[in-house]
């Protein structure tokens, strides 16, 4: 209930960045605005061009329907509907629909007074899904360089470029981007456990613990408590590492380094002290 009347307080116009008072309402839950519309009409353009393209393709097997981005002949080039031109569409909506989304998430901040940490982070996924489409195959000259969208096609994608490198673990960008990733699940599962516990003491009757339980349970354990605040400020920090780095892994195949991964570390052999001997 409490919940309930702090939405009816705060459910008030205001904090839009384009469009005013038009779109500034609720249908049921949601919050519509301006980009609401912009989400709303490329999600379902974006959509109806996939169900569309499926229609023309081979199969209705939802695993295996695939909007293939063009040939790396037609290079930079707008490509016939069928040919790839689908797919740069399907991309254009997606990108809209994404920064759409985002900006929709601002408005929201903007109307409860709040900082854009959420958006933010959303922006580096969006930042990583750019990278894939967008940047890497501007930098390599094709937009057949770009991931095909369907459930399996894209796996095959990945599997074929990495293989394209040799081992795409010896990528060290790759190393870095997996390690934020199990960094970030470790942080999490120590977080999620650690606040459950203090919410559900051991001993039946007793009451819920406060952060001081909490901090001193890590201090006994390893010395040292990142305390409440700081524990969400590096669980932030882990998971936008762990997009960045992954942004970087594939933007650098393919652009500055060409050979298989492993060749890079060639500098190891290479260090001044060691490559006379
Ligand atoms: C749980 C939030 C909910 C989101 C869901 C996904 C669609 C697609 C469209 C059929 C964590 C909704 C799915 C809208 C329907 C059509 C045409 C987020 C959660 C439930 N992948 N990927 C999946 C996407 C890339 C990789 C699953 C999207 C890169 C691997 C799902 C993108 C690379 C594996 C999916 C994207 C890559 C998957 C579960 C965009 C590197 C798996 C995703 C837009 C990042 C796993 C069969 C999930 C799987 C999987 C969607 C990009 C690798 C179909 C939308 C090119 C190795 N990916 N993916 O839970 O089971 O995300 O595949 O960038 O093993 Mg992928
Ligand atoms: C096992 C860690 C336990 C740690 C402990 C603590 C110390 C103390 C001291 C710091 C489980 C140890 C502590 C030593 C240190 C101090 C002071 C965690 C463990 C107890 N895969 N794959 C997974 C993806 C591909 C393959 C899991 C993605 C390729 C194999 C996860 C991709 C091929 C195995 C996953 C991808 C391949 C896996 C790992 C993309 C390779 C496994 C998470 C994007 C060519 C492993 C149980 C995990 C597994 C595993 C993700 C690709 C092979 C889901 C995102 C196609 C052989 N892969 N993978 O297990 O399931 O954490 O293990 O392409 O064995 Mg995969
Ligand atoms: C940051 C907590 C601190 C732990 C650290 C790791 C050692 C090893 C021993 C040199 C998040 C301490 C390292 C004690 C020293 C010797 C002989 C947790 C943090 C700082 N792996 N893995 C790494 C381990 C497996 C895979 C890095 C351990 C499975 C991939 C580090 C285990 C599969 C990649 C490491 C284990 C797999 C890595 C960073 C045990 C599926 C990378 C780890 C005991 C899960 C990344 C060069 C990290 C890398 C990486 C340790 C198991 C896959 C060396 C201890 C068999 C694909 N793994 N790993 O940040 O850079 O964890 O590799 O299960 O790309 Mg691994
Ligand atoms: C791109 C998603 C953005 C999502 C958006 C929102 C909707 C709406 C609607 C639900 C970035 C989409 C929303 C559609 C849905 C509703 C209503 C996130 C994105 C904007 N790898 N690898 C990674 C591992 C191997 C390879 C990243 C592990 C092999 C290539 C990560 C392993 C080879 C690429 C990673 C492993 C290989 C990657 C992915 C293990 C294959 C990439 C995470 C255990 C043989 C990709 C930017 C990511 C990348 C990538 C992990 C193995 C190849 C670090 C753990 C050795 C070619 N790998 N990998 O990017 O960096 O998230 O992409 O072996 O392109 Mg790898
Ligand atoms: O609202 C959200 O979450 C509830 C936002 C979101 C986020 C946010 C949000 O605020 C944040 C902070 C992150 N994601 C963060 C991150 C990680 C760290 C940077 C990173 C690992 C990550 N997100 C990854 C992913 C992945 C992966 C790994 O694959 C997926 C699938 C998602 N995030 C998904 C999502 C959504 C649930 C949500 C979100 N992350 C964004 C919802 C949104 O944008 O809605 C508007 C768009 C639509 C409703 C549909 C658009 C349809 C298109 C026009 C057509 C489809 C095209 C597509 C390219 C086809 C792909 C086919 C696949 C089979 C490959």
């Amino acid at each position: 209930m409490a919940q309930l009347s702090f939405e009816r307080k705060y459910r008030v116009r205001g904090g839009t960045l384009i469009g005013g008072d038009l779109f500034d309402f609720w249908v049921g839950p949601f919050y519509v605005g301006f980009f609401g519309v912009v989400t709303f009409f490329f999600s379902v353009l974006g959509t109806v061009l996939i169900f569309y393209g499926a229609s023309q393709g081979p199969t209705w097997n939802p695993w295996l329907i695939s909007i293939d981005p063009p040939a790396l002949e037609v290079g930079l080039g707008a490509a016939p509907l069928l040919e790839g031109g689908l797919w740069q569409i399907i991309t254009i909506c997606a990108i809209f629909a994404f920064v759409g989304w985002m900006m929709r998430e601002v408005e929201i901040c903007r109307k409860l007074g709040i900082g854009y940490h959420v958006p933010f982070a959303f922006g580096v996924a969006i930042f990583a899904y750019v990278t894939l489409v967008v940047i890497r195959p501007v930098l390599m000259g094709a937009w057949g360089h770009g991931f095909p969208y369907g459930i399996f096609s894209h796996l095959d994608w990945v599997n074929n470029v990495g293989y394209a490198y040799g081992n795409f673990h010896y990528n060290p960008a790759h190393m870095i981007a997996i390690s934020f990733f199990w960094i970030t699940a470790l942080a999490l599962a120590l977080h999620g456990s650690l606040i459950l516990s203090a919410m559900n003491p051991a001993r039946k009757g007793d009451e819920v613990k406060s952060p001081d339980h909490e901090d001193t349970y890590f201090r006994d354990l390893i010395g040292y408590s990142i305390g409440p605040l700081g524990i969400h400020r590096l669980g932030l920090f882990l998971a936008l590492m762990a997009g960045f780095w992954s942004a970087v892994c594939i933007v650098i195949s393919g652009t500055i380094w060409f050979q298989e991964w492993i060749v890079w570390w060639d500098w190891y052999y290479e260090l001044p002290w060691w490559v006379d001997l």
